[in-house]
């Protein structure tokens, strides 16, 4: 007794007492150094520029700790109802600036490291991009997490901690390559590892059941999940949340019942077929692969995370730490799911067998649970996307998995038919299961499994939300209309222009303050200054620094001469067919058709580029990127050309250079056929750092537009209903046919115009036009072009150009990602926001 007392006296000497301090230039000068010695284990005589990255970012991260700390305590305490965030990425880019900024010590540590002789900036360019993500789908799930975090929502991302994130791209010989990003490789200072939370995942075997039908999963093959967490910092208000991605860790016992050596040593190798599950991100956007191993991710991801839930559920009760929660009807009072798309939508089944197999609650009753609990958001119409997993797959690998999924769907059938009486094609088209294709193999369509077992769906921009409703999932929304919500994107404006865009950040901070940084409709305040001849005049300057910066990083980089006065026209997203690169690129080739026609042309100089990553097996994508280098090659070191065009492809376009090429935009370009993006959130990046849009009647656009007045942005082209109505009778050859310039181009390329020494290499692209154009580029190049020249006249009256920039800025309050989380929040997780500041560290207890 007196020895375990004096054990606890002892013990209160572990503590964060006088651990916790102010951010000052001396302490962080301190600190610095301290990890300079004892983390990096080097001095300043062997220190490279990657070893004092290390020693900073391990610097910032001790600002970060307690913080993090005291923001799970508080929850712990609090008990509040927590959102979960599920999904198969998280683009999450670069780490240390953004925390930096998030935690108010940003000026602090430049100087620090200013009065240490070192440069910020070349060390935030030594941090790897954190890429574990494809594109608008991971980099929104990014953003969220810093609007959370920044609301004081208790929100945990569960997400995979892939080894090899997206691929990085190479140009060679003006075709895409592909090298695998082994982000890792330096180690990362941003994730802590959490062993002693490791949960076991289970694969294969077969069900079993006992006497009274009670099932159990047997016979399985078990992997481990190592959770690696990464903090999540709001902007200024001391809030911690929490990333937790998941490793697969091969388990220690099984195989390894050997005879000798050689089996002992072959069964300590094949770990490695266990720990393949988490080696790679899969390279896809918009596009259904149905892989043995993606569906392995995506269980090995909810199964860690649904365990997780539950333990926290199960624990974190106030008042009686020890005891343990019991009755699961409050579940859906404490837990909210949200599904990424359908990606981690196999937590379904998973969610209902943990209740009913292992949990012994009856089935109707964890069904209710499961529904209250899970809310599902759709991220794109395409058919191609949507995943329909074969049974036989689901079957081999989560049999038990498959039962479940089968009973949901017979439920569900009966209340089709109840609601629907005789409608046989009803039943068919709404029915989870598929019926069986032209080789026998039956599918689960699991958006309609998402949409049955959520308690929400939501689209994420007015226009999809709609199509949502009146076509893709037109059965279902007439049987459950209160489940459709509508949540249109948003993106963190802290990183897409704080940080990004350091000078236009300050010079609004000039004007208007500092409270659009958590209040982005603030900036509408901006509008009375429209007449202003000095902000327009500091407007046009911020925007040619950021220019003239790009243009020195192109030269440094990629060895390209770019002229800073040119119209910046930048299109940068994943190549798609249905985001149009095609179109644009056939818009430069008209250009330079006319220059080559009239060398004396009096024209708008124009930089056009491109960036983006196509799909390492998408042939077409990578047909498009060819003939963008060949355009390239050829009119950049055609003289005729002078700098009245200029065309350039930027390699491995990614987070990191997103930051530093938006900034500089003066024209977005956002084309998508209309009715396939479903929202696009690059455009709302452009739109906040002042670039003015061309684009469809498509996705966001369409809100963008209300928002800042069709005054402000070059719409173009035909709208959903006229995409729908020409549909079925389309004929690429009919547009061709009245446009000479478009005709003339599409010969160009069959002829070889641009690749020269292979003529025929680019021959399929003139033959997808003519024959398979399946989103109507031949249709709306001619109104396309006359957009373009309307462009061109606009940049001409520069005063006239930064009034609709302005307007644009000024318009954006819509597309923080804030307001996005707040109506999630309210809408759909119902939990209130909270804009309360946590106490600092250095402020005491809370
Ligand atoms: C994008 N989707 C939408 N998908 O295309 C875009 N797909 O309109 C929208 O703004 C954005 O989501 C956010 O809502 C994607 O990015 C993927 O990357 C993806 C990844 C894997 C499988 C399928």
């Amino acid at each position: 007794q007196s020895q375990s007392q004096s054990d606890h006296e002892r013990r209160k000497q572990i503590s964060v007492r006088g651990i916790a301090q102010v951010e000052n230039v001396t302490n962080i000068k301190k600190t610095f150094n301290r990890h300079l010695h004892f983390s990096v284990i080097k001095d300043r005589n062997v220190a490279t520029p990657r070893d004092y990255y290390f020693a900073l970012a391990n610097t910032v991260r001790d600002h970060i700790v307690s913080r993090w700390i005291r923001t799970q305590q508080h929850y712990y305490e609090k008990d509040p109802k927590r959102v979960y965030y599920l999904s198969l990425e998280f683009y999450m880019g670069r780490t240390l600036s953004n925390t930096m900024i998030n935690l108010g010590i940003q000026a602090t540590v430049d100087e620090a490291l200013y009065q240490l002789g070192l440069d910020m900036e070349e060390l935030e360019e030594i941090e790897e991009d954190a890429g574990l993500g494809n594109g608008g789908l991971g980099r929104l799930a990014a953003c969220f997490l810093d609007s959370m975090a920044t609301l004081g929502i208790p929100a945990c991302g569960y997400g995979l901690r892939y080894e090899y994130g997206i691929f990085k791209q190479f140009i060679k010989d003006g075709w895409q390559t592909e090298e695998p990003d082994d982000w890792l490789r330096f180690d990362n200072p941003w994730e802590k590892a959490r062993p002693e939370y490791m949960l076991p995942v289970n694969f294969y075997g077969r069900v079993e059941k006992d006497d009274d039908g009670k099932s159990k999963w047997v016979e399985t093959q078990l992997v481990f999940a190592m959770p690696y967490d990464t903090p999540i910092p709001g902007y200024q208000n001391n809030v911690v949340n929490t990333l937790r991605l998941w490793s697969a860790k091969a388990e220690n016992h099984f195989h390894l019942k050997f005879f000798n050596d050689g089996e002992y040593v072959q069964a300590v190798m094949d770990r490695n077929t266990s720990e393949n599950i988490t080696r790679v991100l899969y390279p896809n956007d918009n596009m259904f692969v149905g892989k043995e191993l993606r569906l392995k991710q995506q269980y090995f991801l909810v199964a860690a995370s649904l365990q997780d839930i539950i333990r926290r559920f199960k624990s974190a009760k106030y008042g009686c730490r020890d005891l343990l929660r019991v009755d699961f009807s409050t579940f859906p009072d404490k837990v909210a799911i949200q599904l990424n798309d359908t990606h981690p939508s196999i937590g379904i089944p998973e969610l209902m067998r943990l209740l009913v197999d292992v949990e012994e609650i009856s089935w109707d009753a964890a069904w209710e649970i499961c529904q209250k609990t899970y809310a599902y958001t759709n991220h794109t119409l395409l058919p191609e996307a949507l995943e329909r997993w074969p049974v036989s797959l689901i079957e081999r690998l989560l049999p038990r998995h498959l039962e479940i999924i089968y009973k949901i769907n017979h439920c569900f059938m009966k209340t089709v038919q109840e609601r629907f009486p005789k409608d046989e094609e009803r039943l068919r088209r709404m029915s989870i299961v598929e019926e069986a294709d032209q080789f026998g193999e039956k599918r689960i369509n699991m958006a309609h499994l998402c949409i049955v077992a959520s308690h929400v769906i939501n689209g994420v921009a007015a226009l999809h939300s709609n199509l949502l409703k009146s076509h893709t999932f037109k059965d279902f929304y007439e049987m459950f209309p209160e489940k459709f919500q509508n949540k249109t994107n948003g993106i963190t404006p802290r990183r897409w222009l704080l940080l990004s865009n350091p000078m236009l950040a300050d010079l609004i901070c000039e004007k208007i303050g500092d409270s659009w940084i958590t209040n982005l409709d603030e900036l509408q305040k901006l509008k009375q200054f429209k007449d202003d001849q000095t902000l327009l005049r500091e407007l046009r300057r911020v925007k040619m620094e950021n220019k003239l910066r790009v243009a020195k990083y192109l030269k440094e980089e990629y060895d390209v001469s770019i002229n800073p006065s040119s119209l910046f026209d930048i299109h940068v997203k994943r190549i798609h067919e249905y985001k149009r690169q095609l179109l644009n690129i056939l818009h430069v080739i008209a250009l330079y058709n006319r220059i080559k026609e009239n060398p004396e042309i009096e024209m708008v100089p124009r930089t056009v580029m491109f960036g983006g990553k196509a799909a390492p097996g998408y042939h077409m994508a990578k047909l498009v990127i060819r003939l963008v280098t060949a355009v390239a090659e050829t009119v950049n070191n055609d003289p005729i050309v002078e700098d009245k065009l200029k065309v350039v492809f930027l390699e491995n376009y990614r987070v990191s250079m997103a930051e530093k090429i938006i900034p500089s935009a003066d024209l977005s370009e956002q084309i998508s056929t209309a009715g396939t993006e479903a929202s696009g959130t690059g455009n709302m990046k452009f739109m906040l750092n002042g670039a003015l849009t061309i684009g469809t009647m498509d996705g966001a656009n369409v809100e963008m537009a209300e928002e800042m007045g069709l005054e402000n942005i070059f719409i173009f082209g035909m709208n959903v209903k006229e995409v729908e109505e020409l549909q079925s009778q389309y004929r690429a050859e009919d547009f061709i046919a009245e446009s000479p310039t478009l005709k003339r181009i599409i010969e160009e390329i069959e002829a070889g115009m641009f690749t020269p020494e292979d003529p025929g290499q680019l021959k399929e692209v003139a033959d997808m036009l003519r024959t398979n154009d399946r989103f109507m580029v031949c249709a709306d190049f001619d109104a396309y072009i006359k957009c373009q020249d309307k462009v061109a006249e606009a940049y001409l009256d520069q005063e006239k150009w930064t009034r609709m920039a302005l307007m644009n800025i000024a318009s954006t309050g819509k597309f923080s990602a804030d307001r996005t989380i707040a109506e999630y929040s309210r809408e759909i997780w119902n939990i209130e926001p909270n804009a309360e500041r946590l106490p600092a560290p250095y402020e005491g207890v809370p």
